[in-house]
């Protein structure tokens, strides 16, 4: 909570540190009600710094008990103890800092710095967490070698874990114990670990590719044990992909994960030591949807690949985020690529990217990859920082080409290992390997919004001429105005008319990519026999909106005929989004029309097309999500999006009603589970055509998903029906109750698959109103304290076109008075709670007028956190 009104960081103001922290040496003394943090630092004077005599070191929420220098224990005026900051004189270059201090873990509700979850002590510090723990240097440019002696009670926590190597362990007095961790790679405070508790792990061993024996091992409390072999594959496979494509080797003697249950995001990528939301580590095949297998896949990938990608090399100050971010999201995204299905992995992030990035650029929050001010930097752990930033790095990949981008990864890697380097370092990394000039292509750190690229066409049939007119504007976001151009890379083919992509050059090449860099330019190809149908911004080759006037007899085309996946799905999105967006516009009028033949029939298309790769053919048959469709909106109507959603829908369905029904009984041969690529695409598509026939709205196509339920001997089949069944138009209200309390019955024990129970329940149209929402907060397995469970339900019923945004605003004001407590609980976790209000203009006007009101009681509170200060206001 702050005294006074929170100010902006720029980044205009960086300085470098007036002092270095060359070893960090800390002594964990925990105990029930408190911990005795002893922090001995090894500190000298920056020559390049500004050379203030004043050590000004970050810490709150701590009772300092001691301070000492080179052994001498300092008087009380001998320093200053702030609200947030502990200042001491210092008359010497080169000095050993003592600093003791008393912490509370178990009062640490924020889940940052040293906390407890389900009787286990952990630790989150990034971005600014380990100022909780200790008074320190906490900014990422200053890096220390860390040793870690942690000391508690053997039978309470028999595990005791800290960052690097396990050097030394002892016995004490009073059954209590300790061991010693030493790292010896100089990290930030924010990558700092710690864990105690009991805790059971599997072990495994990895030899590197110049021949270093690593041991992995994945810790959880014992009754989850058996759910980690997934994440150590995960993992194994990380390691030798990254070795692979990227030649970095991992370094420590041992690789550990730890599964915690109250955390506030996914996982977090601490030097050796990932502490992980046990969401994103544990799976068996009766307990996790193959969705849940790939996030596991990625997530571990990604912290992982953070230990090059972050660690070794790491960010001079937060503005520089996306440094770490950005570049590691492009490689766990090649790298899921590389595991399972390239195409349905680039039409997922896109998918997301479109919907999630493209509404916070246009949003109150809009701000670049490399932010240049910000009040809190919890809420910059952003769409835009980690999605848009990956993009910014795919960019680059192809403008340089695989080759090139090899080199100036290994030439970045070289130049900075052990180094805080910036946005600016890596791009330069980048042109200096390849020779490519990327001055232009920086604008992508420093311009937001998301640039429209409007394209035209025309065809001269007596030259055999075809030019393309390329047009790109940015609209204006907060603090920017006016945009200058982007370099954008354009990647193209052009069809003919039986859809082959026609030759491009004397080489034959049919595929290019255009260096797209003026506000307007055209761009000529000769030689065509007839006018082309251009594939434009093939595997979404930069982030930005296109524009182009296909006609419906266009889209169809592509959707049959392009030889790029993506561009196949988006022809299929573009064809029903336009649809769906014509019946809305016929709902707000009263009308009530039927949708579109051609698409029904393109729909039946995708379906019977059997050289239609079956991974890819399950996107396409995918209508564009709500919040997809809400993103394209000039004024949301969420209960006519949903309405009009489920119109086309049900007209597919009816349209190919045997065909789903047919499609679905081939691929229901039970088999042994297996998360791989193949059989992933036949159990998603078997459940898109279940998908189909329940929208039917029949009873007998309820008691086939039913059916399902019970047969199936996995989570994805199981919770596919489940959740069919819980949104479905026809509503059974007794059998949807008994297959609801079947599903609690079987899984009570589990809190991830109770995660699902909840949000299944609270996205539901039909279920998920405020009062059943309510209703669940009461209910025995959910528990207040947990994000996961937050997010599940919560979370859950604000994505829910039908029921947030039903009624008199109710909805709203209920998730207000929620960010409000939650607000002097856990910041962060408010703040994200928050997000959806924060689009109100974007709402038709009455439920913009409501979610404003819910906003302005927030503001109202007088000591909100930074988090939803800065949140709320930028919104307002
Ligand atoms: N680096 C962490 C995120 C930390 C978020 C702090 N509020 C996880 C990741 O991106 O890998
Ligand atoms: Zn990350």
């Amino acid at each position: 909570m702050k005294e006074s009104q929170p100010k902006a960081i720029f980044l205009k103001d960086y300085q470098a540190p007036d002092y270095w922290i060359d070893k960090t040496n800390l002594v964990f003394d925990l105990h029930e009600d408190y911990a005795l943090v002893t922090s001995t630092l090894h500190i000298r004077q920056n020559e390049q710094g500004e050379g203030h005599p004043d050590l000004v070191l970050s810490g709150v929420d701590m009772e300092l008990v001691s301070v000492a220098i080179d052994g001498r224990k300092l008087a009380e005026d001998e320093f200053r103890e702030g609200q947030s900051e502990l200042v001491i004189p210092i008359d010497r270059d080169q000095f050993i800092l003592e600093v003791k201090n008393r912490i509370k873990p178990q009062e640490n509700t924020s889940l940052e710095g040293l906390y407890k979850s389900n009787g286990m002590f952990c630790t989150q510090c990034e971005a600014e967490g380990f100022r909780k723990i200790t008074y320190y240097l906490d900014r990422p440019d200053v890096m220390s070698t860390f040793s870690t002696q942690i000391i508690a009670d053997k039978a309470r926590y028999p595990v005791l874990l800290a960052n690097g190597n396990d050097v030394e362990r002892g016995e004490l007095d009073n059954g209590r114990h300790w061991v010693k961790w030493e790292d010896p790679f100089k990290k930030p405070s924010y990558l700092f670990a710690l864990v105690a508790g009991d805790l059971e792990s599997i072990e495994d061993r990895y030899t590197t590719m110049s021949g270093r024996e690593v041991t992995l091992r994945i810790f959880t409390e014992s009754h989850n044990i058996h759910k980690c072999d997934h994440a150590m594959v995960s993992l194994k496979k990380s390691m030798k992909w990254d070795e692979e494509v990227y030649g970095r080797e991992y370094d420590l003697d041992i690789f550990m994960i730890v599964a915690v249950d109250h955390f506030n995001m996914g996982a977090m990528e601490n030097k050796g030591l990932n502490i992980f939301n046990s969401s994103c580590v544990l799976a068996s095949p009766e307990t996790a949807t193959d969705a849940r297998y790939q996030r596991i896949e990625a997530i571990v990938a990604h912290e992982y690949f953070h230990n090059w990608s972050g660690n070794r090399v790491t960010c001079r100050d937060w503005f520089q985020l996306s440094l770490k971010e950005g570049f590691t999201v492009f490689r766990d995204s090649e790298f899921s690529a590389d595991m399972n299905s390239r195409g349905v992995k680039r039409i997922e992030d896109v998918a997301m990217l479109r919907t999630a990035q493209f509404a916070e650029d246009a949003g109150p929050m809009s701000h670049p990859v490399r932010p240049e001010s910000y009040i809190e930097i919890s809420n910059f752990y952003t769409v835009t920082v980690y999605e848009k930033g990956a993009e910014v790095v795919r960019m680059i990949h192809s403008l340089l080409g695989e080759k090139d981008f090899r080199k100036g990864s290994d030439l970045y890697f070289k130049r900075h290992d052990g180094q805080a380097v910036t946005c600016e370092d890596f791009v330069k990394a980048m042109e200096d390997a390849s020779g490519k000039d990327l001055s232009q292509f920086r604008l992508w750190y420093s311009q937001s919004g998301t640039p429209v690229l409007h394209v035209s066409d025309a065809y001269d049939k007596a030259s055999g001429t075809y030019s393309l007119t390329i047009e790109q504007s940015c609209p204006a976001t907060p603090g920017q105005e006016n945009k200058a151009p982007f370099h954008i890379p354009v990647k193209l083919a052009l069809l003919d008319n039986s859809g082959k992509a026609l030759s491009l050059n004397e080489h034959g090449d049919v595929e290019q990519v255009l260096d797209v860099k003026q506000a307007k330019e055209t761009f000529l190809f000769n030689n065509l026999p007839e006018k082309p149908l251009p594939s434009l911004l093939r595997g979404f080759s930069a982030p930005v909106r296109l524009e182009y006037a296909y006609s419906k007899d266009d889209l169809v085309f592509l959707m049959q005929h392009d030889s790029d996946s993506f561009n196949r799905w988006d022809a299929c999105q573009r064809l029903a989004m336009a649809e769906i967006n014509q019946l809305v516009a016929a709902l707000a009028r009263g009308e009530s029309k039927e949708p579109d033949q051609q698409l029904i029939d393109a729909f039946g298309h995708v379906l019977a097309d059997s050289t239609l790769d079956m991974a890819v053919k399950t996107e396409m048959l995918t209508l564009p999500f709500e919040a997809a469709i809400a993103e394209q909106s000039e004024s949301i109507q969420p209960g006519l999006i949903h309405k009009a959603r489920k119109q086309v829908k049900q007209a597919i369905a009816a349209a190919h009603q045997s065909q789903f029904h047919q499609l679905w009984k081939e691929l229901s041969q039970e088999k042994p589970y297996r998360p791989e690529a193949r059989d992933i695409a036949e159990r998603t598509l078997k459940n898109i055509c279940l998908g189909y026939m329940v929208a039917l709205n029949h009873k007998e196509m309820m008691d086939l998903a039913k059916e399902q339920y019970d047969r199936s001997g996995n989570m994805t089949d199981r919770f596919a029906a489940l959740s069919y069944v819980v949104n479905a138009e026809y509503q059974d209200k007794p059998s949807i109750d008994a297959l609801l309390s079947d599903f609690l019955n079987r899984y009570q024990d589990d809190a991830n698959v109770m995660d699902q129970w909840f949000s299944v329940q609270a996205g539901s149209p039909q279920m998920g109103t405020l009062s059943h929402v309510q209703s669940l907060m009461e209910h025995k397995l959910f528990d207040a304290t947990s994000p996961n469970k937050l997010r599940a339900l919560v979370g859950a019923f604000a994505q829910n076109m039908a029921g947030f945004h039903d009624s008199e605003g109710e909805g709203y004001q209920f998730l207000a008075d929620l960010v409000i407590e939650y607000d002097c609980k856990n910041p962060q976790l408010a703040s994200r709670l928050l997000q959806p209000l924060t689009r109100w203009k974007k709402y038709e006007p009455q439920s913009r007028e409501l979610m404003k009101k819910a906003l302005e009681s927030i503001s109202k509170v007088p000591e909100l956190s930074t988090d939803v200060f800065e949140v709320v206001n930028k919104s307002l």
